[in-house]
């Protein structure tokens, strides 16, 4: 198997997923959005956006479609294959609506936009964000502040998906220590090295930097 990547945060997610699971499959950084790449990509991901998984069959887009793919070739419960598989699956739902949205929108006002030069910083989008963020912030601080891990005692699927932005915080400028229970449980996610330093060894040029 073989996965396509750049260091955005989608696809970051998928490489860190691969690593976690020490899964050996081979990595390639792709551009399906770049001038002439189109064409090779488009059979494989319609959408021309990564991450995408060549396997045996048809091909696999969509990270949280990738790392259930992985997790269940290496046999591991890190995608919960057992009676916690609803919570996991409700905090990837609720995730994608809320906290990781929100995450999504200020960093791509902050962070994307200005990176790719798509437009100015609309401050109006990050105010916006900021709320979303805030909202869903509480009521992670509050689950956390309970437990270790979003689900059971052992990091999951959930939590990588859940902090898919957090490694761009440097642009996203998101208040995380404002939550103590999130910045904990934050920094226990950097402490895997496969979630710190997921392109370690990989090929892949840096992202282009943010003016100013
Ligand atoms: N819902 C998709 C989103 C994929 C996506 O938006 N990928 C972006 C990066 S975050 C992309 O391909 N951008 C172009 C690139 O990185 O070359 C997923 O979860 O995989």
């Amino acid at each position: 198997m073989k996965l396509y990547f750049s260091r955005n945060p989608n696809p970051r997610l998928a490489v860190a997923v691969a690593g976690y699971l020490g899964s050996g499959i081979k990595f390639e950084y792709a551009s399906p959005q770049s001038s002439g790449e189109a064409e090779r990509f488009r059979s494989l991901n319609p959408n021309l956006l990564l991450p995408i998984l060549e396997r045996p069959g048809r091909p696999l887009w969509e990270a949280d479609a990738i790392a259930c793919c992985l997790s269940r070739h290496m046999g591991s419960n890190f995608w919960r294959r057992d009676e916690d598989e609803p919570e996991m699956i409700r905090w990837l739902s609720w995730g994608k609506e809320n906290f990781v949205r929100a995450c999504d929108m200020v960093h791509f006002e902050r962070g994307t936009k200005l990176r790719y030069d798509i437009g100015p910083c609309d401050e109006e989008m990050v105010e916006e964000g900021m709320r979303a963020f805030h909202k869903a912030a509480r009521l992670l601080e509050a689950e956390l502040a309970e437990r270790a891990w979003l689900v059971g005692d052992t990091v999951s699927f959930a939590d990588f998906r859940m902090a898919t932005f957090l490694p761009f915080n440097d642009a996203a400028r998101l208040p995380i220590d404002d939550y103590p229970s999130l910045k904990r449980w934050s920094r226990q996610l950097d402490e895997i090295d496969a979630w710190r330093d997921p392109f370690g060894g990989l090929a892949a040029p840096e992202l282009p930097p943010i003016p100013g």
